[in-house]
């Protein structure tokens, strides 16, 4: 497994990121987690539908994240990467309207190299491929980079997808955010397979695990597999390791299926705390800092709720749009009578 900073924020090797890159990341895993916060408060107000944190997964996230070129490279999330969107150009305005269903404020923006979120566990990962295929056909040297959790890694959707991006040799890089709970589902219920990140051996391509808890290890083995597919040496899978430290979603009461001891343990290697230590030993980051951040932060959470809290509320009809270019005779029958049934 690559390690890069350890748990005590120490270095196995010189770290692959400069201080001014660390202090972006160790913003962006702050502002994530802030996010966090918000949109849960925000579904305990019944403002926000349904909502699944990030926490424990920052360093997975923007690490990788990081590592993409948002002018050449195409992200394709699952449903936990929010503040990697962001990175990679999703305004966060748009970020809470996906969640306060705000459907047009949702949109995302013409030019942002970004598929919407992914609530279908797995079905991300053909059109991920696709993706990778159409850059590769149209050799615009961009690569694509996938993200999906160990869940997703048991469906047939990921075994096809694997199949047909080792044999057309796509620039892919396949982030498995193997945060060990598929909702209740611990990984020794999900799987025999002694180490996910060998599943690409079975396809032709390479595969590697990561700490995932380990930003600057997510940095380097990503960077890797962006330079390999950029030249032409096909896909890789990164099993990136981590624990999701929170709930499952706001639905989700994990007290009911994991121990107590297991969380605490897990928070011995915060990935926030790694971060935070080593820079502040190195002398680019103080409380000072971090407390002015974190002022920063806030204000633009509260500027991109308030956004969203302007726009109008979408009617009964708004269901209708975005999916069919045309309605079918039977939607536009149902379209009549649910904006007859809202007036
Ligand atoms: C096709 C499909 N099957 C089942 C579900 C219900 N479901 C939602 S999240 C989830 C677990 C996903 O686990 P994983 O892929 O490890 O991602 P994580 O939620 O841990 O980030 C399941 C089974 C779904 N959304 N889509």
């Amino acid at each position: 497994m690559l390690e890069v900073l350890r748990a005590d924020a120490t270095l196995t090797a010189p770290s692959p990121m400069s201080p001014a890159q660390v202090v972006e990341a160790l913003r962006l895993m702050l502002m994530s987690r802030a996010v966090d916060e918000r949109l849960i408060k925000l579904q305990r107000m019944g403002r926000v539908g349904v909502y699944g944190p990030v926490h424990g997964q920052e360093a997975a996230v923007i690490g990788s994240a990081m590592a993409l070129d948002p002018r050449r490279d195409w992200m394709v999330p699952a449903s936990r990467e929010h503040l990697a969107m962001v990175r990679h150009g999703l305004p966060l305005a748009n970020l809470f309207a996906t969640y306060m269903g705000s459907f047009d404020a949702a949109a995302i923006p013409n030019g942002v190299q970004l598929l919407p979120r992914q609530q279908s566990i797995g079905a991300q990962l053909p059109q991920a491929v696709g993706l990778a295929w159409a850059l590769k056909l149209r050799k615009t040297g961009g690569v694509a980079a996938v993200y999906f959790g160990e869940g997703a890694s048991s469906e047939g959707d990921f075994h096809e997808a694997s199949n047909l991006a080792g044999v057309m040799r796509v620039p892919l890089v396949m982030l498995l955010i193997n945060n060990r709970y598929a909702i209740s589902t611990p990984l020794s219920k999900q799987t025999a397979a002694p180490e996910l990140a060998r599943r690409a051996d079975g396809y032709g391509f390479r595969g590697c695990a990561v700490d995932g808890n380990d930003l600057l290890a997510m940095y380097a083995a990503t960077i890797d597999a962006v330079n390999r597919a950029r030249s032409g040496e096909g896909p890789t899978l990164i099993e990136c390791r981590t624990y999701r430290m929170g709930f499952h979603n706001t639905s989700d009461n994990p007290k009911e299926y994991r121990e107590e001891t297991e969380l605490a343990e897990a928070e011995q290697s915060d990935p926030i705390e790694r971060v935070r230590r080593y820079a502040t030993r190195e002398g680019f980051w103080s409380a000072a800092d971090e407390a002015a951040a974190i002022e920063e932060i806030r204000a633009q959470i509260d500027a991109g709720q308030k956004h969203v809290e302007a726009q109008p509320r979408p009617g009964a009809a708004a269901i209708f749009e975005h999916v069919y270019d045309t309605l079918s005779p039977r939607l536009q029958q149902q379209r009549s009578e649910a904006i007859d049934d809202a007036t």
